[in-house]
């Protein structure tokens, strides 16, 4: 039986700024676990700190709450397209598998706190420099071990950070398929890091030696084939590069006057914000800036005080077509880092961070 794996249409998906639960794209490596016994349920700390401590639900629900909203994007969104150009292997997906939510929970630098590592610590006096976060699931690619990851104890413990213990999702308990009862949520970093139903965490000296974190999830250089590819000459990746798609229009759309919305998502990693997003009509000769919002009728200003710093935005245009058009979309991000014109440059064996300009054809007809 294959693990569950689902993401909404290109017109759900931007729908509402908040995801909705139901429209979340959901990527499982294995069967879905159930809690059920929700007091005996605790998270395990343990590895190169003095002393461990298990952390029942109460304990953390004791520690300020802290609501952050991110978008989690798999580093495989856009997959298929990938693929098209040169087989690659992994799940296909269109250009949904991402979704924005309201997550809830304890900030992981006051969970760490509570164990003895303060603030802004990157490594521990015993040598503690990254935190595993092993799941309850189990996956044939961990040869029916669990699913696990690891991230920086730098970032760990840096509240500016946001990395949340989650136990809620858009103001509920998070439901199974997204981690009931607690997730690790990394904003601004591919959604592979943040571990559902997490079971224990560890402090440890190498980042974690998991089958996602040192056999998978590695961007390659397009010469590298299943023949001569050497996993241990690159790092797992953390953040997500600059990214958009257009929502509003399907790969090919046809349409009765030349008036169209261009209209979809633009999200970057590291919590950088949405410079600009340009869009084209001519196939990307030339390019109009589109608006760019996150809450309804609040113009996006990037790295403002008013807008959601981990959180994807919106953007629109309108646009009178001629006959037939290409409508490509390219977003910059605050670094001035921009999404890479062809897929051929980015292509790579695994199919992550297909980021390429976004194109779709439109066609005036009957
Ligand atoms: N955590 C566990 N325990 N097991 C998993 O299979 N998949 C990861 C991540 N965390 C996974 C996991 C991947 S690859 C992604 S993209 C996100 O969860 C998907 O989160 P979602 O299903 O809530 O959208
Ligand atoms: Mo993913």
């Amino acid at each position: 039986m294959e693990p569950f794996n689902a993401e909404p249409t290109r017109s759900a998906l931007i729908s509402s700024y908040v995801t909705p639960v139901d429209f979340f794209y959901k990527r499982n490596h294995g069967p879905i676990p159930v809690v059920d016994d929700i007091e005996r349920y605790s998270v395990s700390l343990s590895g190169l700190i003095k002393n461990s401590k298990d952390l029942f639900m109460k304990d953390i629900c004791k520690l300020p709450k802290y609501t952050v909203t991110a978008t989690l994007q798999c580093a495989g969104n856009r997959r298929t397209a990938m693929s098209k150009s040169r087989t690659v292997k992994g799940v296909g997906w269109d250009i949904a598998a991402l979704g924005n939510a309201v997550w809830g929970g304890a900030k992981l630098a006051d969970v760490l706190e509570l164990v003895g590592i303060p603030y802004l610590t990157s490594i521990t006096q015993s040598g503690g420099k990254h935190v595993e976060f092993v799941s309850i699931d189990k996956c044939k690619e961990e040869n029916g071990g669990p699913y696990k990851a690891s991230i920086p104890l730098s970032q760990a413990t840096n509240p500016e950070a946001d990395v949340l213990l989650a136990y809620e999702m858009n103001g509920e308990p998070i439901n199974r398929d997204h981690g009931y009862p607690l997730r690790v949520v990394v904003p601004g970093v591919i959604g592979a890091r943040s571990v559902k139903w997490l079971d224990y965490i560890n402090i440890i000296a190498e980042e974690c030696q998991g089958f996602f974190m040192q056999k998978d999830y590695k961007m390659f250089p397009p010469t590298v084939n299943w023949d001569n590819i050497n996993w241990s000459t690159r790092r797992p990746q953390m953040d997500f590069p600059v990214q958009s798609a257009i929502c509003s229009l399907d790969d090919v759309s046809v349409v009765k006057h030349g008036k169209i919305t261009i209209k979809g998502y633009a999200v970057s990693g590291g919590g950088r914000g949405i410079e600009r997003v340009d869009v084209s009509i001519d196939g990307g000769k030339t390019w109009e800036e589109a608006t760019r919002y996150q809450r309804t009728g609040v113009p996006y200003i990037a790295d403002d005080s008013s807008s959601d710093r981990w959180a994807w935005v919106f953007f629109e245009a309108e646009a009178n077509i001629p006959q037939s058009a290409e409508i490509v979309a390219k977003a910059v991000d605050i670094s001035a880092n921009v999404q890479p014109e062809s897929i051929d440059s980015v292509w790579n064996l695994r199919g992550i961070l297909n980021t390429s300009w976004h194109r779709v054809h439109v066609r005036v007809g009957q």
